[in-house]
Order: C-alpha cells, then sequence, then structure tokens
C-alpha cells in the first residue's frame, strides 16, 4: 500500500484525490514541512512525498501524478496516450508545479525572498506575488474557456 506524506494547505492536495479517485487503498501521513520525519524520506522537507510498500520514495508533484495514472490505468486519468495528448499532460504539469506553484511562493513565505526583516518590505513581496498569481490564473482560466477538463477528459492534472 503506497503512503503519501501531505501538509495542510499544500500542492500535495494533487496526489492525494488523485489516491481518492483512483479508490485504490493507500496511507495518509500528515507531516510538518522540514521535519526530522519528513526528511527522512525527502531531503528537501517538502511534499508530497510517495513512499511504496519495498521503500521506493517518489517526490515532486508532477511525476508523482504521472506515476499514479500509469500504475493505475483503468482510473483513466493520463489524459490520453497519443504523442500529442502526453506532450500536454507534460505542459500542463510543468505549467502548474513550476510557473504556478512559484507565484505563490511570495505570497505565502515573502520572508524567502526578501533579506529586509520590514513589515513594508515583506508586504511589497505580498503584493508582487498577487500580480504573479493573477498572470498564472488568466493562462489557465483562458485554456479553460469552452472546456470542462484542462487535458482530453478528467486527469491527475485536473487534481
Ligand atoms: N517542486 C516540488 C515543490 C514541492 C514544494 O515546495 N512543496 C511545498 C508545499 S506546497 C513544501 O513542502 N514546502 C516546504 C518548504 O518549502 O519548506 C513539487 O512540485 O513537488
Amino acid at each position: 500500500m503506497p503512503t503519501l506524506y501531505y501538509a495542510v494547505g499544500a500542492c500535495s492536495l494533487a496526489p492525494h484525490i488523485v489516491l481518492e479517485w483512483i479508490g485504490a487503498p493507500y496511507e495518509a501521513v500528515k507531516v510538518q514541512y522540514g521535519s526530522p520525519e519528513l526528511l527522512a524520506v525527502n531531503p528537501a522537507g517538502a511534499v508530497p512525498t510517495l513512499r511504496e510498500d519495498d521503500g521506493w520514495l517518489l517526490t515532486q508533484a508532477g511525476a508523482i501524478l504521472d506515476y499514479l495514472s500509469h500504475k493505475h490505468p483503468e482510473a483513466n486519468l493520463s489524459g490520453g496516450d497519443s504523442l500529442r495528448q502526453k506532450a500536454e499532460n507534460h505542459r500542463w504539469s510543468a505549467f502548474l508545479t513550476s510557473d504556478m506553484h512559484a507565484a505563490f511562493w511570495p505570497v505565502f513565505m515573502p520572508y524567502r525572498y526578501t533579506t529586509d526583516e520590514s513589515e513594508e518590505a515583506r508586504a511589497k513581496v505580498v503584493a508582487a506575488g498577487h500580480v504573479l498569481v493573477h498572470k498564472q490564473f488568466a493562462t489557465l482560466d483562458k485554456h479553460l474557456e469552452g472546456r470542462e477538463w484542462i487535458l482530453d477528459g478528467k486527469s491527475v492534472i485536473d487534481a
């Protein structure tokens, strides 16, 4: 049974949703960022991290989502197997796990983006983050116009 290491309000929600969609047994372990328990399975101290029964560990949300969709083809969550459908999967996975995800960091962790500890400096970093987040959602909104799912049918990318 796979184990998903997750944190509340984090991007680990995506593989968590996919594990629920798949419906096969799994264990969810709630962790704190950078805790010894998490560092033991992921040197970055970050979630999501997936552990298989034999001890094999997989990090990076995009890789975990791709792995789960191929491990459970019966769930039909890959977004299609043609060359272009796979390319679209990679495109949106990269967009969401890099462009979109990174846009949120200045909003949630502004102290990582300035050495100025004043409230004013941090507020400016948060404001810059909001601009980035709006930009990324505008790209996603435009793509979703007239579509129900990001790829061809419900897929791990929607999670
Ligand atoms: N590129 C990684 C990023 C993972 C990541 O940064 N996750 C956040 C939660 S949304 C985290 O655990 N952060 C802990 C930290 O930065 O200390 C992925 O896509 O899985």
